[in-house]
């Protein structure tokens, strides 16, 4: 089973991140794991973070000679800006983020010890530890990817574009949907016999623990809602040389909270980032009079990097159930286990 904690505040030394449970003998390269960090930072609509950050992992443990030991990996990545000490007080909760919620919580008096945990920076370990994740499921030829599918409700590229570049000029943000799709996902992950071994709770569960998510769709999702049985279920084919296929694949390669066979499709919705250069009403939390929202330095669009972090909360959730149906110890013997496997449901 894998485990990971990550830790690190948007301005402080460094994001943290431990990954638990990967088999030894698996190779990181580490120039991939860099490039996943980088895609992550990349996007139209991104905002001035990214320019200060060339975010890069160093690998703290777990590896020896650029192979797992099957130890706990530990990785850091620095912040340039490194500014937390210095940062001005925050005293306006932004609609839309942790502010206000986390300033009752815990009994701040300033909202920036709120939002520097809350802050999307986080996001960075999620990408570390997906990056890993891929690069295991890679070895059993299993892909993920993603796109963008739209922003403020726009489709097309140019469109899309031009919403962002409106957005920026209104002072506002967009938000907008993304795609993950999983190829090369065997039959078998997950489970029906406990809620929380579905394997489509545990993906919608971790793409929405990503910052700015408000939700996820698998397949057809809410499409099921306005269809008959007899136009929406999968109708099941066998041939020789594929065994058992589907003629759609509108459940999102995932049946009964386990794998089908099919590629894994999620969809998941990105709010538009809630720090506005041109604010919206809040409240003086030390006055309590009514006042703009605080700004801080953010983006206009992450939509697209929404879809990297995607694909690296999908990427953890797969390995997890991977290494739950074949072992965990030695890459070598879950190779073994996953071929006898397939011997036997071909
Ligand atoms: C982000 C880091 C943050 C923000 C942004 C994305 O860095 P900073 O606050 O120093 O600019 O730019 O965070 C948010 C959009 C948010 O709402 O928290 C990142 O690394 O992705």
């Amino acid at each position: 089973m894998l485990r990971s904690l990550s830790a690190g505040e948007s301005h402080g030394k460094a994001m943290i991140t431990i990954l638990e449970g990967l088999p030894a003998g698996l190779k990181l390269d580490l120039f991939r794991i860099n490039k996943e960090l980088k895609r992550r930072q990349s996007g139209f609509g991104r905002g001035k973070r990214m320019q200060i950050e060339k975010d890069k992992a160093e690998i703290i443990s777990g590896v020896k000679a650029g192979v797992t030991l099957g130890s706990p990996i530990g990785l850091s990545i620095r912040n340039k800006d490194f500014s937390i000490e210095r940062l001005k007080k925050v005293i306006c909760p932004r609609p839309g983020h942790a502010d206000l919620a986390g300033l009752m919580k815990y009994g701040f008096s300033d909202i920036r010890s709120v939002l520097e945990r809350a802050s999307a920076r986080s996001t960075v370990s999620t990408v570390a530890i997906g990056a890993i994740c891929k690069i295991f499921l890679e070895k059993f030829n299993i892909r993920i990817s993603s796109k963008v599918l739209c922003i403020g409700g726009e489709t097309s590229q140019k469109a899309m574009r031009r919403q962002i570049i409106q957005a920026v000029k209104a002072k506002d943000t967009v938000g907008g949907v993304f795609e993950v799709v999983a190829k090369g996902v065997p039959v078998g992950l997950g489970s029906y016999v406990q809620p929380d071994r579905r394997l489509d709770a545990r993906l919608a569960g971790n793409i929405m623990s990503i910052p700015g998510i408000k939700a996820v769709e698998i397949g057809l999702g809410c499409g099921y809602g306005v269809s008959f049985g007899s136009e929406v279920h999968d109708q099941i084919c066998y041939s020789k040389n594929k065994g058992y296929c589907r003629k759609t694949n509108n459940a999102g390669g995932i049946e009964g909270g386990i794998s089908n066979g099919e590629n894994i499709i999620l969809r998941a919705c990105m709010k538009p980032i809630c720090t506005l250069i041109s604010p919206l009403d809040s409240v003086n939390i030390n006055t309590k009079k009514l006042a703009k929202a605080a700004i801080e330095r953010s983006d206009t669009c992450v939509v697209e990097a929404a879809g990297v972090i995607g694909e690296s909360a999908t990427a953890y959730i797969l390995a997890d159930a991977f290494l739950e149906k074949f072992g965990s110890d030695s890459l070598q013997d879950i190779k073994e286990s996953y071929r006898i496997y397939l011997k036997r449901i071909s």
